[in-house]
């Protein structure tokens, strides 16, 4: 930004998650150094952190999911086992030195904005006041229990796939699994290799679309570390197929659909042989109206002679299993809650305030909204990052969150110069932001008739209707007249950095 900079910010990060990471390294990049960032658990990595059920990978071709300015040589296959991911956050933290910054085993439980500062206090009793508070909290990281009756009554084993239980061992036990979206397919492919039982409960069928994995060399490895144009390349390749194919497929491009569409169901087509297998495993909405799943696995899984497909409804969960609104009983030893994520709890059960002491719940009371997805009007100098209506998807998150951390720096740019006294979207902007959503979802695939996460209380989805490309463009230049410029009265006047 053109201004010297007046103002020297102190900020805090919530969380140490891919999102966390990477704003800690920007900001510091800017000159930024009064960076606090606060970590609920032991360890960086966010999702891959909690996530290690049997089968967690990425997928999204590894070479993607990587930070733009650390690409790694060294992914084992297309698309990285999350032990793998976890390693490789665990290795950027230490490289940049976060390691020793963050601190650990520290929540964030209040977040209290008043004279123009926001006024937090942690897990630990800690008291700290700082300018800007970014929540790198993630988008599905509280679990999603199923609402259905008796579930606190099963006499065996049971736990949602990201919290899974490595002490109990599967092999010789009859396991039920409860879902079939994305994770649940991943665990079903790995888990029906061993000698378990597994009886698929699914409500509704999924769109599966077949990309085999592929393990790379010690040989291809080192010419990627050798030559890193090779793996910009291919990383701009990845980028390429997934914004023409997936992406546009489901934000309204007639071509894009029809042949990802084709791709899945011929997918089902080939490689499910019985007609009554496939006839309950064929979903009845449009491919990509859920988020679309890449597996080479899961149809094979699905056809192992220990693997039972159940998709008559589910009426309750006794001690012994899971009873069926046929009255049948399915007796197991081991219940996996597959069953997803409250994607719009955000950084919630945080106690949020912003202006005036207005809640979040209050902010939020009718709609989960924001302004290009990351400023709250009324919550001043505060940036929630990948929130509603990022374009989320079939794509790689790193690279979403890459263009909100250079607009956040921008946006801190513009309070640092003094041309922003602060960084609060006006009301208005959020609503025209939102009708401009709004007015784009209609030609999605989103809308046409099913049920999934992405959409919000309202039947609405919260995600982004256009091209990848637009986004981007749109983040490049913050428009000053969608922000606050009267400085409230609690903001302390212009002062000089030390
Ligand atoms: O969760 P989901 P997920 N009774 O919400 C079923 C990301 N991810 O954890 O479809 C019976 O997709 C529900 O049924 P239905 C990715 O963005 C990424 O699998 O609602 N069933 C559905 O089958 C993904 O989209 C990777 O009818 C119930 C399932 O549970 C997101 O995480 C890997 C039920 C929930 O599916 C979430 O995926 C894995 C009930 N009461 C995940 N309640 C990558 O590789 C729910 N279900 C990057």
């Amino acid at each position: 930004m053109a201004n010297a900079q007046i103002r020297s910010p102190s900020v805090a990060i919530i969380g140490a998650g891919m999102t966390g990471i990477l704003m800690a390294i920007r900001l510091r990049e800017a000159g930024i150094s009064d960076i606090t960032i606060l970590e609920k658990a032991e360890k960086v990595g966010g999702t891959w952190r909690e996530n290690t059920y049997p089968g967690v990978a990425c997928d999204v071709p590894a070479h993607m999911y990587t930070y733009s300015f650390r690409a790694n040589p060294q992914w084992s296959n297309r698309f990285a086992h999350g032990d793998e991911i976890q390693g490789y956050f665990e290795q950027v933290a230490r490289e940049q030195g976060l390691s020793e910054q963050i601190r650990f085993n520290e929540a964030l439980e209040q977040c209290h904005y008043r004279d123009g500062k926001w006024h937090l206090t942690t897990s630990k009793d800690a008291q700290l006041v700082v300018d800007f508070v970014v929540s790198a909290t993630g988008i599905l990281h509280h679990p999603a229990y199923p609402d259905i009756p008796g579930l606190e009554s099963f006499g065996g084993d049971s736990w949602h796939t990201a919290r899974w239980n490595h002490d109990v061992d599967l092999s010789g036990k009859r396991v039920g699994i409860i879902g079939t979206g994305s994770t649940a397919c991943q665990v079903i492919s790995e888990i029906s290799e061993t000698d378990c039982d597994l009886t698929v409960f699914q409500r509704t069928a999924q769109w599966v679309v077949s990309v085999p994995d592929k393990e790379y060399s010690e040989a291809e490895k080192t010419r990627l570390s050798r030559d890193p144009s090779r793996l910009a390349l291919l990383r701009r390749r990845y980028a390429f197929v997934l914004r023409n194919t997936f992406s546009k497929a489901v934000t309204g491009s007639k071509l894009p659909h029809l042949l990802v569409s084709w791709l899945a169901k011929r997918n089902l087509r080939k490689n499910v042989r019985d007609p009554e297998l496939r006839a309950k495993l064929t979903p009845d909405y449009p491919v990509g109206c859920k988020r679309l799943i890449i597996s080479s696995r899961f149809y094979e899984a699905m056809q192992r002679d220990n693997v039972h497909l159940e998709t008559t409804a589910i009426n309750n969960i006794s001690e012994q299993g899971v009873v069926t609104v046929d009255g049948i009983t399915h007796e197991l030893d081991v219940l996996i809650l597959a069953t997803g994520f409250k994607p719009f709890d955000f950084m919630r059960p945080m106690d949020l305030r912003g202006r005036d002491g207005v809640t979040i719940d209050e902010a939020w009371e009718k709609k989960v909204q924001a302004y290009r997805s990351i400023c709250i009007p009324g919550f001043p100098n505060f940036f929630l990052m990948l929130g509603p209506n990022s374009p989320i998807g079939n794509y790689s998150v790193i690279a979403m969150s890459e263009v909100q951390t250079d607009y956040v720096l921008k946006l801190i740019d513009l309070w640092r110069s003094g041309e922003l006294p602060t960084v609060e979207a006006t009301e208005d902007a959020k609503q025209r932001y939102n009708a401009y959503l709004k007015a784009g979802m209609g030609k999605t695939v989103w809308v046409r008739g099913c049920q999934s996460w992405y959409l919000d209380a309202d039947g609405d989805p919260a995600m982004w209707p256009y091209s990848w490309e637009q986004w981007v463009h749109e983040h490049e230049v913050p428009v000053l007249d969608d922000f606050v410029h009267q400085p409230p009265a609690e903001v302390e006047p212009l002062r000089p950095a030390a």
